[in-house]
């Protein structure tokens, strides 16, 4: 057995940590714009991280460069996107006293070490998608308060742990229980900030998907994207995917903490959506991620050459119904032509899409719609909410042909 816990590079660990306490590991790198209004972003390095698009420092949020997205469909640790409620981070944490307790409605409560953990369950992979329900929310138009974020607040990784089914089974869930709540070792910076805690249904926990993860694209957890341990909810959006997780509660009744009952809700309309500047009559917590493909290959504004043969190419994804197929078109939705798509690494993981096209001198606009198995599509026109959750409308390119 690899053994990736003593063989875990803590010091290195420590030492970043240390970094992300002083100033200096922000230090602005370069410039970058998005492509709306007050797009202007610094490029940061955080530990463990290759330069990426700053959002805040404190608490440490950067987001995916786009063209990333681009170089393979699996998005590398050091390139992943960091996302982070509460400024009180954990500064260490030793994987040798860690613990990750399982109480509330069960039989037996665990507390379990790292190596518990690895040793006495059954070990599952599942390449998922990561998504923020608030991804692309600075092209909300108009514009909504919150992480004014491009398309960067997302990726794609092979996540490796257990089943949560399984520690459940272990602990014994008692007969009242009907949720399952979700806390990590990150915490407020004063008491009237309510602590980052998620939940789930029951039965969604105990679905055999819902993982709990010590490792992506094989190695430990990057420390910001939730070290040593974090829950992996596949199709559903990551406000659900708990980092630093040592809190497991069975509980006998929905949970009701700020992070279910008031942050991260949607209108409770069929597509999530009301009316520009209105307020939804009722809300319901965010949950499964919608269909979603890009345009990776060229970015908006890029000069192609024209009456050539020129590869297309880009992603598609979904909350899990897996993809049926994408269109695409270069003349601004006018027509459409069906990609072929790439390896299929699972119904929860970006999908690659190709298409040849020969294009004629002059501007194009090109558009992406992916549809899944199940039949759902991305609208033409954008969808609004109040927090600017869910965007997938079909985007556009514009492309120079000469
Ligand atoms: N402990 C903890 N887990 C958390 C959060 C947080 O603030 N604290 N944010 C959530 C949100 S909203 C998202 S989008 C994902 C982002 O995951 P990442 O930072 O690994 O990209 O983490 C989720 N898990
Ligand atoms: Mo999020």
């Amino acid at each position: 057995m690899s053994d990736a816990i003593s063989a875990y590079p803590r010091r290195s660990v420590l030492a970043g940590l240390a970094g992300l306490a002083a100033a200096p590991a922000l230090a602005k790198e370069a410039q970058l714009t998005l492509p709306f209004a007050n797009g202007e972003r610094p490029l940061v390095r955080l530990p463990q991280k290759r330069p990426l698009i700053a959002l805040t420092t404190r608490p440490p949020q950067v987001e995916t460069p786009f063209a990333l997205f681009n170089q393979g469909v699996i998005t590398p640790n050091d390139a992943f996107f960091v996302r982070y409620h509460l400024s009180g981070l954990p500064d260490t944490i030793d994987p040798a006293t860690f613990r990750l307790t399982l109480g509330g409605q069960v039989d037996h409560p665990l507390s379990l070490s790292l190596a518990e953990l690895r040793r006495d369950f059954p070990v599952q992979e599942v390449v998922a998608v990561n998504q923020c329900s608030g991804n692309s929310r600075g092209f909300s138009n108009p514009r909504v308060a919150g992480g004014q974020l491009g398309h960067g607040a997302m990726g794609n990784a092979r996540w490796r742990g257990v089943p949560l089914r399984a520690l459940l089974d272990r602990a014994g869930v008692k007969a009242g229980a009907r949720q399952v709540s979700f806390s990590g070792l990150d915490t407020p910076p004063v008491d009237t900030v309510p602590d980052f805690v998620k939940a789930l249904d029951l039965d969604h926990a105990r679905d055999g998907e819902v993982m709990v993860a010590w490792a992506m694209n094989g190695e430990d957890l990057p420390f910001l994207n939730g070290y040593p341990l974090r829950l992996v909810v596949p199709g559903w959006y990551g406000t659900y995917w708990v980092k630093h997780l040592n809190e497991i509660t069975l509980l006998d009744q929905p949970f009701d903490g700020y992070w279910m009952k008031t942050a991260y809700r949607i209108p409770d309309t069929p597509d999530a959506s009301v009316p520009v500047g209105t307020k939804p009559a009722s809300t319901r917590p965010i949950s499964k991620l919608n269909v979603r493909s890009f345009l990776t290959s060229h970015a908006d504004g890029a000069r192609i050459a024209a009456r050539r043969q020129t590869q297309l190419r880009g992603i598609a994804f979904s909350g899990g119904d897996g993809i049926a197929h994408v269109l695409v078109s270069i003349d601004d939705g006018a027509t459409w032509a069906e990609a072929q798509l790439g390896e299929d690494l699972g119904r929860y993981s970006f999908r690659e899409w190709r298409l040849g096209v020969n294009l004629a001198p002059g501007r194009h606009i090109i558009r992406v719609r992916a549809t899944t198995v199940a039949g759902e599509t991305q609208p033409l026109q954008p969808l609004w909410n109040p927090a600017g959750y869910m965007r997938n409308v079909v985007e556009a390119v514009t492309v120079e042909a000469v």
